[in-house]
Formats: C-alpha cells, structure tokens, sequence
C-alpha cells in the first residue's frame, strides 16, 4: 500500500506584538521543549527575544516558549509495524513548536511489512494401515505413516507430532537357527617335518577345522547351513629343510687294464654326488670302489715246461761192451722244454745231462739180504686185513772207485743196469722174502 498522502494545511497569522515581562532564559531545547540557563526576571518579553534562541515563561507555571516564531520540531522515528507478518501500518510524529501556528500535518502514515508471508502450521492427514510384519518368524515391527498435508503448512510453518509410528508384532512363529561357524580349532600337525628343496608338491601343509555348531542350524524348521569351508589349509612356515639322502653318480674307469695281457681287473670309481648328502641325509650305502674285468685281447706269454726225464741211454764207452768190467762209461738222457708261446720263455737249465758210469747189467754179483722193510699198508680198512713187510737180496757192488776224473773235475761213477743177485737162502728163496701178519682192531665191515 503506498504511503497515505499527506495533507498540507497553510495558515496565515499576523504577528502579534504585546510586550509583557517575562522569566528569560538563554536556551530553549527543542527536542524537550525546556527552558535552560535562566537569565533573569522582569525582562520584557520584547527584549528577551531579541536573540531568537532564547525561551521564556509567563510566569513560574507557564510552559516553555521559544522566541523563534512557530516551526515544527524534526520528525520523530518511526513507530514499529502494526503486524508482524504481512503488511501493515507505522506513524511518526513532529511538534509544533513556538506561540503560533505550524503548517502542515504532525502525523505521517506509511505501510509496512516484517516478513512476506505469516506462518501457517499444518495438519496431519490420517494414518496409513500397519504395515506386515517385518519378520516372517518371531517377533518384528510393524510400521506406519501419515502425511502432513491437511493442510499442508506454509511459509516455515509445520505439523507437530511424528509421521510415522513403529509397533511391535509376532507371527506367532518359530525361526529357523542359522549355523554359524564355531572357532577354529588348532592347527594339526605339518604333513611333513621339512621342507623339500625341489620338486612337485612338496610344500608341507597343515590344516585346521571348525564346526558348524555355534549354533548348530535347526532341522524344524529347516535352518540354513554354514557358509564357507570346515577345513582350511595353509603352507606350513618356517620349516627347516629335507635331508637329502647321498645317491651315487655313475662309475668311472681309471684308465688302463692292471694287466699288459689277458684278462685283469680294473678299479672303477664313483661319488656320491647325485646328489650329495645334504641336511643331514644319509651317505651313500656301499663302496665307492669295484673292480670290473678288463680284457686286453693281448694273449700272454707262456713259459715253457720240462718234460720227465727220458731213460738213460745205455751206459757204453765208445761202443765197447764195458758191461760187468771196471770201466767207466758214459751214459746220457733228455727232457723236452713245451708249451712256450707268446714270446713265454725257454726252460731254465739243460735239456740233456750225463753221468759216468758202471755198466752191471746181468752181472752174477753176491748178495746180502736187506733189513727187514717197515710194516706196508692194511690190505683193507674193515674186517681183517694183513700187512706185509719183506726182505730183499741186495747186491754187493764190486770195489770199484765211486770217483774219477772228469774232463775237468772229479766226477761220481755210479752203477747202473740189473745185476744177476744170488743171496744165502731163506726159506728157500734167494730173492726176496716176505712176513704177513694181522691188522688189529679194525672196524667191522659193513
Ligand atoms: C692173512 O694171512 C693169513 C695167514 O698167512 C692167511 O691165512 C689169510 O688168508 C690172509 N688173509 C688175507 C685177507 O690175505
Ligand atoms: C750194458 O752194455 C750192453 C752192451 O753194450 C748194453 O746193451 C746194455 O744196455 C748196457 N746196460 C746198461 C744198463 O747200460
Ligand atoms: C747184455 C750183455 O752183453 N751181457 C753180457 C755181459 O757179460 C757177460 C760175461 O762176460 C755175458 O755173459 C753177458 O751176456
Ligand atoms: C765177485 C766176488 O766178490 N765173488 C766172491 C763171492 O763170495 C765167495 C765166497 O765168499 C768168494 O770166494 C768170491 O770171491
């Protein structure tokens, strides 16, 4: 609403002049209309307002009076709005102020506004129905709402009160437990005590279990079953390595046969290093040595060996018959050195000696009877059994020197040939004669 206008009013007024004394004083306040500094009394009013500022009094009970000719104080402030909210009315004010009249209006009107719009509080429409029970089973919420919207508030107005309520309700049913996973039990021991250094799937492992019994599921009605694994498995930390038993690589020759011929042995060698013992693993079992056989495909030389002496040749000097006469003769026999090959060697010594001689074939020469021989053997082993020892008649040989010269030394003469031997008779015989007697004591024949 725009400002009321303002209505102007003009009056003309003579000036009066009656001059009377007064009560003068310096100061006349405007704003409180108050006379201030007195001056004095008995002063005529003409006088006192010589000086316009000056005020004066009629007497002590009379109000204040300017000596400025009559005029409007300043306005006064603005008085506050009539409403609060929307759009209202406010007034200020100015005095008349002197002993006349003041033209013009005291009073100005105006519209205002403090704020745009008053506060409108709103109200709830009704409430929704309840809601289903927010649980299948046991005791739930139910819920329900209402909108504030009747009438919907305005310019920051609002509903008081809530705009949703929750209530308790039960289905009057029994809930399924649900597993859950006990704690996990400790973990067993490693599936090994070490760690290998190589290989396929040798990490060592250890596992650890858990019940699906914290709580166990319902079976009526039907619970749901753990999720996730009863066992888990993990690689098994700070192991310390395998032993690695010793394995043994593979032989080797030392060069060269220990033989220059044939067949020999030779050593072959191994180590134990495929792989070596490692982490305290046992050493390899058995020797690293062998013998093998090593074949020179080089025949051997072979020695060569005597055969028996052939028989002496006939004892003879210079083709004479020498036989049963005192003269020396010679006689001689071989051997054969056999068998030598491969560059083996001959023989050692002669293959032919000789000797000197006397030649006694069928010479009649005296006997004399031997000693008696010793005992000879059991004829059988069991049972009775005879032995036997004999005496023979043995020749005399003539008194021939047993030593000649030689081509260069003294050599020994020897008899030689089968002599014709005639002893005294024993028993009637004159070659040789024979005692028999009893083996004792022999173990009866089976
Ligand atoms: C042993 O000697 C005795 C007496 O000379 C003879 O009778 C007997 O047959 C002999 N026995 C054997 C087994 O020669
Ligand atoms: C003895 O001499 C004869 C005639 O020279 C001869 O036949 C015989 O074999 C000789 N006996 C021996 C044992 O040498
Ligand atoms: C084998 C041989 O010639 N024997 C003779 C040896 O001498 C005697 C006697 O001089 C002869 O009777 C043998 O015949
Ligand atoms: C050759 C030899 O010595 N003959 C003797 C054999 O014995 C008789 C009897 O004692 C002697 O008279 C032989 O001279």
């Amino acid at each position: 609403m725009p400002p009321l206008p303002l209505i102007l009013l003009v009056v003309f007024t003579t000036q009066v002049v009656d001059s009377y004394d007064v009560l003068c004083f310096i100061q006349f306040d405007e704003k409180t209309l108050q006379c201030e500094d007195f001056l004095g009394e008995g002063i005529s009013q003409e006088d006192c307002c010589l000086n316009k500022k000056y005020g004066f009094r009629k007497d002590h009970d009379s109000p204040c009076q300017s000596c400025h000719s009559s005029h409007w104080s300043v306005w006064g402030s603005w008085s506050p709005c009539s409403v609060t909210c929307s759009e209202g009315v406010q007034d200020r004010r100015r005095t008349c102020i002197g002993h006349g009249f003041c033209p013009g209006k005291h009073l100005e009107v105006r519209s205002c506004s403090e704020h745009e719009c008053c506060t409108v509080m709103g109200g709830w429409s009704s409430w929704t129905l309840w809601s289903t029970c927010s649980v299948t089973c046991g005791k739930g919420q139910r819920r329900r709402s209402r909108l504030c919207d009747n009438p919907t508030p305005s310019c920051g107005g609002s509903c008081i009160g809530e705009s949703s309520q929750v209530d308790l309700c039960d289905t009057h049913q029994v809930c399924p437990t649900h597993g859950a996973w006990g704690h996990w039990g400790p973990w067993n021991p490693c599936s090994s005590h070490c760690r290998k250094e190589d290989g396929p799937g040798i990490v060592p492992v250890q596992s650890r279990l858990r019940e699906c019994n914290n709580p166990k599921p319902s079976v009526f009605p039907p619970g749901n079953p753990c999720r996730g694994n009863a066992k888990e498995e993990r690689a098994c930390p700070d192991l310390p390595p395998c032993p690695v038993d010793g394995s043994w690589g593979s032989w080797k020759r030392d060069p060269g046969c220990t033989v220059t011929c044939g067949i020999g042995r030779i050593r072959e060698e191994r180590s134990c290093d495929s792989p070596a013992p490692q982490h305290g693993g046992k050493d390899c079992p058995g020797s690293p040595y062998q013998s093998a056989i090593c074949n020179t495909k080089i025949p051997c030389p072979v020695d060569g060996q005597w055969t028996s002496w052939e028989e002496w040749s006939p004892c003879t000097r210079f083709q004479d018959n020498i036989n049963c006469s005192r003269l020396v003769g010679i006689q001689s026999r071989r051997r054969q050195c056999l068998g030598t090959h491969d560059g083996g060697k001959w023989c050692e010594g002669n293959y032919r000696e000789s000797r000197s001689c006397y030649n006694i074939t069928r010479c009649k020469l005296n006997g004399t009877w031997s000693e008696w021989s010793p005992w000879g053997l059991c004829s059988s082993g069991c049972g009775t059994s005879n032995r036997t020892r004999s005496r023979e008649c043995q020749p005399v040989y003539p008194d021939y020197p047993n030593m000649v010269q030689g081509a260069t030394k003294m050599v020994e003469v020897v008899f030689t040939g089968t002599p014709l031997v005639t002893c005294d008779p024993i028993n009637g015989q004159t070659q040789k004669v024979e005692e028999t007697a009893a083996c004792r004591n022999l173990p009866p024949c089976t």
